[in-house]
C-alpha cells in the first residue's frame, strides 16, 4: 500500500493535533471539523478501506470503536450522544485511503446524513 497522509501522521512526517495514542491506534483532531469535536481514530496498521479488513483485524476494529467511546466519555458528551462514521470508497465519501473512524460530538446530529 502507498504511504498515505495518515501513515505520514503516524510516522510524524507531518504534524497533527494528536489526542490519543497507544501501540495500535492513533487519534487526532480533524483538520476540517464538522462538529465542535471531530476526531479521527485510525489503526496504525495501514488498511485502505473497510473492504480490506481481514478476520485477523477484528480486535483492532473493536479497539477503534472502544477508543471512540472512551474519548467521548473523557470529553463529556458520551451521555448526551455522539456519532461515529466510517466512509468507504468514493461514493461513500472516503478521501483518505487508510481506514478511519470519525468521532463527532458536541452538537445535535441530523438524520439521514447527506
Ligand atoms: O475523511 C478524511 C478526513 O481527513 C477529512 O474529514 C479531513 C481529514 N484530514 C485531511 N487531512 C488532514 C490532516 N492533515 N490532519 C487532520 N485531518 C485531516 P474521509 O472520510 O476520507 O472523507
Amino acid at each position: 500500500m502507498e504511504p498515505t497522509l495518515f501513515s505520514k501522521i503516524i510516522d510524524r512526517e507531518i504534524p497533527a493535533d494528536i489526542v490519543y495514542e497507544d501501540d495500535e491506534v492513533l487519534a487526532f483532531n480533524d483538520i476540517d471539523p464538522k462538529a465542535p469535536t471531530h476526531i479521527l481514530i485510525i489503526p496504525k496498521k495501514p488498511i485502505a478501506t473497510l473492504n480490506d479488513i481481514e478476520e485477523g483485524d477484528l480486535a483492532l476494529i473493536g479497539r477503534l470503536q472502544y477508543t471512540a467511546a472512551k474519548l467521548a466519555k473523557e470529553l463529556g458528551f458520551a451521555e448526551e450522544g455522539y456519532r461515529v462514521v466510517m466512509n468507504c470508497n468514493e461514493a461513500g465519501g472516503q478521501s483518505v485511503y487508510h481506514i478511519h473512524m470519525h468521532l463527532l460530538g458536541g452538537r445535535r446530529m441530523q438524520w439521514p446524513p447527506g
